[in-house]
């Protein structure tokens, strides 16, 4: 197994259908990662145990998800000098992922957790290979790829709607 540069975490397996966006996006780019289950409530000292053993093990950046009354990536940063990106996730609660939004992304000054939106696993997994780039010019020229190819697809869908015009076009798209 390769050493994992990027730690996946979350706080129940119930987000792991939401998480495997940042694993694919990882895998896209050739990172090296682990997923861990790992509740800051359920698992206390379970989680602390795992994020000071992680960086000798070669992690570098944790992603830590989690719903409801969501502390884990902020528990994960009060035990790591190490980047920790944050993602609140939507639960069945009704607050539509607020409620995880809040309790993330407001950390006290010296502890930051960097939150992306709610459900923005994919992005997650974006930023952490931006942050490995820093020191990894192999990683940074992938990175400046997918933006072209990024910028392509946008020129492509144009291409498609001047060709279709609108109707033609939806009508490709949803059937
Ligand atoms: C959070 O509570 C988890 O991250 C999850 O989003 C939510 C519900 O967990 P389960 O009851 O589905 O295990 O800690």
């Amino acid at each position: 197994m390769p050493t994992p540069r990027v730690a996946i975490l979350m706080g129940s397996d119930s987000d792991l259908p939401t998480m495997r966006g940042a694993a694919n996006v990882l895998i896209s780019y050739g990172v090296a990662h682990e997923v861990k289950v790992l509740s800051a409530h359920r698992s206390p000292a379970r989680t602390v145990a795992y994020v000071e053993a992680a960086p000798d093990r070669g992690v570098q950046v944790f992603i830590c998800a989690a719903g409801m009354a969501a502390h884990l990536a902020g528990v994960v940063a009060a035990h790591t000098s190490l980047p920790v990106i944050g993602v609140p996730l939507q639960s069945s609660a009704g607050l539509a992922g607020a409620d995880a939004l809040y309790s993330t992304v407001m950390m006290p000054p010296g502890i930051p957790v960097a939150t992306v939106g709610i459900g923005g696993a994919k992005n997650a997994a974006h930023l952490a290979v931006r942050i490995l780039a820093l020191a990894d010019a192999e990683l940074a020229a992938r990175i400046a790829e997918h933006r072209v190819d990024m910028d392509a697809g946008v020129a492509a869908k144009n291409e498609r709607l001047d060709t279709l015009g609108v109707d033609g076009y939806l009508a490709e798209k949803e059937g």
